[in-house]
């Protein structure tokens, strides 16, 4: 699949999906900008069948390679990133995953199970990323026990493969200048901010800023009857300058701690 064909797929799923992402799109185009993506965040389980290095297989096929890693000890994730080797406008990738095996026996036993009822071609073609929710129907009570220990390993139960958030490259917007401009924006037209360690997350000494409004709630429908959770949520990044003068183009493990936290139910009120 061409890259633009894989990407522009990637974008229709997750804006499907997420539709205050299409809306902050197009109010930012009548503004006069063309919007750029920074870059595109995917999670996933630690399980050798959809892996980090599963999924990132479909760049490295692009041209892209692996960049900075980065820990999280408290959520019990690991991630990569990744960007081209020779397209400097390419969206970076961010892959996490979850270390499944610091969890308890019974959240190792629910995932594994669940990616045993995948027929096991499925994880072996290419484009996993465009997929979505491989198994059936979810519980909604598996999702309840899974969120106890991991908001993550919940919302990804639910929500399969997609991307999780595309993000706004700030620096290449024409008609705004700072990510507190973008910020007051999004809040004057009624988006909701994730303000987990602050609206804005990092700062120009760290090279980058980064914002993000929460996620969309969509009705899902669970083998119990439907109910509300989070899709996927639209991210904004503001790069700073190094002292080579070029862009930073690495993350912020601090900053993408709290950025996770963009899907947690927690942070939805009325
Ligand atoms: C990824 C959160 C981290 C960033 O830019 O630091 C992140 C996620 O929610 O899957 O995207
Ligand atoms: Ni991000």
């Amino acid at each position: 699949m061409a890259s633009s064909v894989f990407f522009e797929e990637l974008w229709k799923q997750y804006s499907d999906k997420t539709p205050s992402a299409q809306k902050v799109k197009t109010l930012f185009e009548k503004q006069g900008n063309m919007v750029y993506n920074d870059h595109i965040a995917i999670r996933t389980f630690d399980d050798p069948r959809v892996n980090i290095d599963v999924l990132a297989k479909p760049f490295l096929a692009m041209g892209y390679e692996p960049k900075g890693e980065y820990h999280f000890e408290a959520k019990k994730l690991f991630a990569k990133h990744f960007e081209h080797t020779t397209d400097p406008n390419a969206p970076k990738i961010f892959i996490s995953q979850l270390k499944t095996n610091e969890f308890s026996e019974q959240l190792q036993t629910t995932v594994k199970q669940l990616l045993d009822t995948v027929t096991p071609d499925v994880f072996t073609e290419d484009n996993l990323i465009l997929k979505g929710r491989i198994w059936s129907t979810p519980s909604f009570s598996i999702y309840e026990e899974l969120k106890k220990e991991s908001e993550y390993a919940a919302w990804m139960y639910v929500n399969g493969f997609c991307s999780n958030h595309f993000t706004v490259d700030v620096n290449k917007l024409a008609t705004f200048d700072s990510l507190e401009a973008v910020n007051t924006f999004l809040k004057e037209n009624g988006f909701k901010m994730n303000t987990s360690g602050g609206e804005i997350k990092g700062s120009a000494a760290q090279l980058l800023e980064q914002s993000s409004i929460l996620a969309d709630i969509v009705e899902v429908a669970f083998i119990e009857g439907p109910q509300k959770i989070t899709s996927c949520y639209y991210e904004f990044a503001y790069r700073y300058k190094d002292s080579n003068n070029e862009l930073f183009t690495g993350f912020i493990a601090n900053s993408a701690d709290k950025i996770f936290e963009s899907t947690d139910m927690k942070l939805q009120t009325s």
